[in-house]
């Protein structure tokens, strides 16, 4: 029986940044450059006959209104190309590729083109490849809840290559339709996902692929966890959950791929926002002494906090450490008073800033982070005060507190021209 390699989820292309200079590709680039390098050459190793792409493993990006590609992608392209080449020499019936929810079929129906004979775009169609029949089923991907009209649906044969959504405790493709295939084919293939699983949805010939290597879809992967509160000298750590699948016969077999970077998730819960900035200047200063420190990726999930500002400027701190994203899960507190102890001696703006926001309970500390933000700047205390300023100041401090006690932003306007008389007297 044929020996075939199937990849899903790679998204190289999420990676590129927009650089004004023309030759110059980003550094998270770079890196799923290199993982795409080191995993090919893992796939080549075990001699596959075919290799089957389930989609996403290129993507389109959108960023500031604008799709990467052209411009941007030309910079990746002739690498990307050059190692599905190298694919494509060692497996002897070629490359077979599905489109994901987030590739272009132009971009595929150039792949084909460009590369020849050996790559093959297929859509909504059974392909021999070696003894095995392999039907590729366009992705139907829409976000929430979907079907697929029976007319659609493939009616049977050995393997599927499919990618869409599992309602694993989220929206997703109806479970009936997974059932239903899962009747219809002996194999099914799953891409999406970023997680391998065997028999899922109990459907047990249902095999959901991994992500084949770390792209910024991580969807709550990791490979090491702080969490603090708690142990700093001893990280969970977990097995990289990156790879693909060969199949052989009817085994399946869940080939990891060990990325070049370590994917790091970081959970502070603290009482107080001040507890959460300790917490993380505590994890931050660990992660610097690991020798590993210019390979990681970073995401930090805090709870008990709202203003994500002052937590970046944290985090700027440490410009070795590569954060790719903070999420902040507000909780409910309880009201206190306002304390704000060490005001008797000359701080910065910034210090005052921390400690008015520090000290301030959720909503009074959105409100006055808005304040910092657009009233209390640097330069409208340095300027000379007039009257004009103050107008201006005092209308802004009424278009950031209205929405917070439920003033129509109308009644805003008719209020200021009512009193403006009074303002000028004044
Ligand atoms: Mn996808």
């Amino acid at each position: 029986m044929s020996r075939i390699a199937i990849l899903s989820d790679a998204h190289l292309l999420i990676q590129a940044e927009r650089f004004k200079e023309e030759d110059r590709r980003s550094p998270r680039g770079e890196i799923a450059l290199r993982n795409f390098n080191k995993v090919v050459s893992q796939v080549i190793a075990q001699e596959p006959e075919a290799v089957i792409l389930a989609g996403d493993m290129f993507d389109e990006r959108e960023k500031g209104g604008e799709w990467i590609a052209d411009s941007e992608a030309a910079k990746y392209w002739p690498d990307i190309r050059n190692e599905l080449g190298r694919l494509m020499e060692y497996a002897k019936y070629g490359i077979y590729a599905l489109r994901g929810n987030h590739d272009s079929a132009p971009v595929l129906k150039e792949l084909q083109d460009s590369l020849g004979e050996g790559f093959h775009f297929i859509r909504d169609k059974e392909e021999e490849i070696g003894d095995q029949c392999v039907y590729f089923m366009e992705t139907r991907y829409q976000q929430g809840n979907y079907g697929i009209p029976e007319e659609e649906l493939p009616r049977g044969g050995q393997i599927l290559i499919m990618h869409e959504t599992l309602p694993w405790g989220m929206p997703g493709l109806e479970q009936e339709v997974f059932q239903k295939l899962g009747r219809r084919f002996s194999l099914l293939f799953n891409g999406h996902m970023h997680h391998y699983a065997h028999g899922p949805l109990d459907i047990a010939n249902l095999y959901s692929l991994p992500a084949l290597i770390p792209s910024r879809e991580l969807k709550g992967n990791f490979t090491l966890e702080y969490r603090w509160p708690g142990d700093l000298e001893k990280p969970k750590v977990k097995d990289s959950p990156f790879g693909y699948l060969l199949l052989e016969d009817d085994e399946v077999a869940f080939k990891r791929y060990h990325p070049i970077q370590s994917i790091v998730n970081i959970q502070i819960e603290g009482s107080t926002p001040g507890e959460v900035i300790t917490g993380i200047n505590e994890v931050y200063s660990r992660l610097m002494e690991r020798e590993d420190r210019d390979n990681l990726w970073v995401w930090i999930s805090a709870r008990g906090v709202t203003f994500e500002d002052t937590l970046k400027k944290e985090i700027n701190k440490y410009s070795e450490i590569n954060t790719m994203d903070i999420a902040i899960k507000t909780r409910k507190e309880a009201k206190k008073s306002v304390e704000l102890k060490g005001l008797d001696k000359m701080i910065t703006l910034s210090e005052l800033e921390t400690k008015v926001l520090t000290s301030l309970p959720w909503p009074e500390r959105d409100l006055a982070q808005q304040l910092f933000q657009e009233i209390f700047t640097g330069s409208n205390l340095s300027r000379k005060v007039d009257s004009n300023l103050g107008r201006l100041l005092f209308q802004r401090l009424l278009e950031l507190s209205a929405p917070h006690y439920g003033v129509p932003q109308e009644h805003l306007g008719g209020f200021l021209g009512t009193i403006d008389p009074l303002w000028k007297r004044g």
